[in-house]
């Protein structure tokens, strides 16, 4: 369909990059780690854009397996880049979408990636989703996240408490964080209801050692009463919008 044809092309003519958004400390304002996201670049105006196309490409197969290996080759050469110059590295997370994490080789073919690049444990991060866990079923996921792991590759639950039975995902699987989701983030300082999840997600985690992220802080009260709840890592436009390598990372573009 229309959205596809539009992702395919754009994949064909080696427009996209990735752009990276901090994980901030909201104690120090520090950056503590990234998330990696996927954007098209507008070739004349280097411009960042992205069209709706980028979630349908990463839910077709094929296209999700390229759009994977491309940019875990551009996140690695800029965090080796990053590194040799002597620059420290927070962590960068990256997105594995349900399709790509389906394939049987996935965690095979992320780290044969890794060691191309011969990164240090703890420089890549994996972020999963729960649908990412049960269509591939809970073998094969846990078999995966485990290979990931033992080689320094931290995992976080995405979008946590969008979907459903979330409890028991945290009980079959070794996560080291999770992140909250922004639409309860949304309106925790104008809705209890919304305030009550998030208060309870962040003490969740904080008794079961889990790193907390709180994602799409917008404003400056969000980030107050996040740090109030006890969460200490948010992510969102109010610290910045996801930025080129250059920005965030601080490296020239290749
Ligand atoms: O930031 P944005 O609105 O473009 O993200 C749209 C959706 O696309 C989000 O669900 C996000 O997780 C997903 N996405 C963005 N980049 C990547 C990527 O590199 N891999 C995967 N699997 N999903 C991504
Ligand atoms: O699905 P995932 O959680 O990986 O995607 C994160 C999405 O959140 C991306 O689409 C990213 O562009 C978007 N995002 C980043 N910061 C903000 C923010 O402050 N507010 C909102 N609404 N979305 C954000
Ligand atoms: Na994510
Ligand atoms: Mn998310």
């Amino acid at each position: 369909f229309h959205g596809l044809r539009v992702a395919r092309d754009i994949v064909d003519q080696d427009t996209v990059q990735p752009a990276y958004q901090r994980q901030v400390d909201l104690l120090t304002g520090k950056t503590v780690s990234y998330e990696v996201l996927l954007r098209w670049s507008d070739r004349v105006g280097g411009a960042l854009k992205a069209p709706g196309a980028i979630a349908d490409a990463f839910h077709d197969y094929h296209l999700a397996t390229r759009l994977a290996f491309l940019m875990r080759k551009w996140v690695f050469r800029d965090a080796k880049q990053c590194l040799a110059r002597g620059g420290s590295l927070p962590p960068i997370s990256i997105n594995a979408s349900p399709v790509e994490f389906m394939r049987d080789d996935f965690a095979e073919t992320f780290l044969a990636q890794l060691d191309e690049f011969d990164l240090p444990p703890g420089a890549i991060a994996v972020e999963v989703t729960e649908q990412g866990l049960i269509e591939p079923g809970p073998a094969y996921a846990l078999r995966a996240l485990r290979l990931l792991k033992d080689r320094g590759v931290s995992i976080t639950l995405d979008d946590f408490g969008k979907g459903y039975s979330s409890f028991s995902r945290l009980l079959e699987y070794p996560f080291d964080g999770l992140k909250i989701d922004h639409a309860f983030v949304k309106n925790i300082t104008l809705d209890a209801s919304s305030h009550a999840i998030v208060d309870t997600i962040v003490s969740l985690g904080e008794r079961l050692s889990l790193t907390i992220v709180a994602e799409g802080v917008e404003t400056k009260e969000q980030s107050d009463m996040l740090t109030a709840m006890g969460c200490r890592i948010g992510q969102g436009y109010y610290f910045s919008p996801p930025e080129p390598a250059a920005t965030a990372l601080r490296i020239p573009p290749c």
